[in-house]
């Protein structure tokens, strides 16, 4: 069985599993990190934590650029290769960076676990070398009617940001 994996995966290129991680920090003390893992060409698992959130939503995104020279303020609009207005994860309309919100509890945690299919970890929409973002408000998905959720979701400041590296 092993000879025919070996064979599968030297004739059809890199099948094994992709990881990859962030460590977000910011300029308030929220902090965390990020797991990533792509299994072949299915969605993307993305599992974690971050803390130190005041309690409730908190936009969540992978922006453009893998840039934190002026902190998370250079890491560039939501990853938007389609070039799609602002909306919610399940929506067809959507930047490919659009993951939604996460939910910080009493304690200022959120547990992240969700799976994507637009944030590939390989090829010409690889999201590796960009940048995963939290805000410090929640994420209108769009629907808010405020000028900026059809482009930010109107999330507010980016409290945490890291970039996407890739992991053994
Ligand atoms: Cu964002
Ligand atoms: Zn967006």
């Amino acid at each position: 069985m092993e000879f025919f994996r070996a064979l599968y995966y030297n004739t059809f290129g890199n099948m094994a599993p992709i990881k990859a991680v962030c460590v977000l920090t910011g300029s308030s003390n929220v902090s965390g990190v990020i797991s990533f893992l792509q299994d072949g060409s299915g969605p993307t698992s993305v599992e974690g934590e971050i803390k130190g959130l005041n309690p409730g939503n908190h936009g969540f995104h992978v922006h453009a650029l893998g840039d934190t020279t002026n902190g998370c303020m250079s890491t560039g609009p939501h990853f938007n290769p389609k070039s799609l207005e602002h909306g919610a994860p399940g929506d067809e309309i959507r930047h490919a960076g659009d993951l939604g919100n996460i939910i910080a509890g009493e304690d200022g945690v959120a547990k992240v676990s969700l799976k994507d299919v637009q944030i590939p970890l390989s090829g010409v929409d690889s999201i590796i070398g960009r940048a995963v973002v939290v805000h410090g408000d929640p994420d209108d998905l769009g629907k808010g009617g405020h000028e900026l959720s059809k482009s930010t979701g109107n999330a507010g400041a980016r409290v945490a940001c890291g970039i996407i590296g890739l992991q053994a």
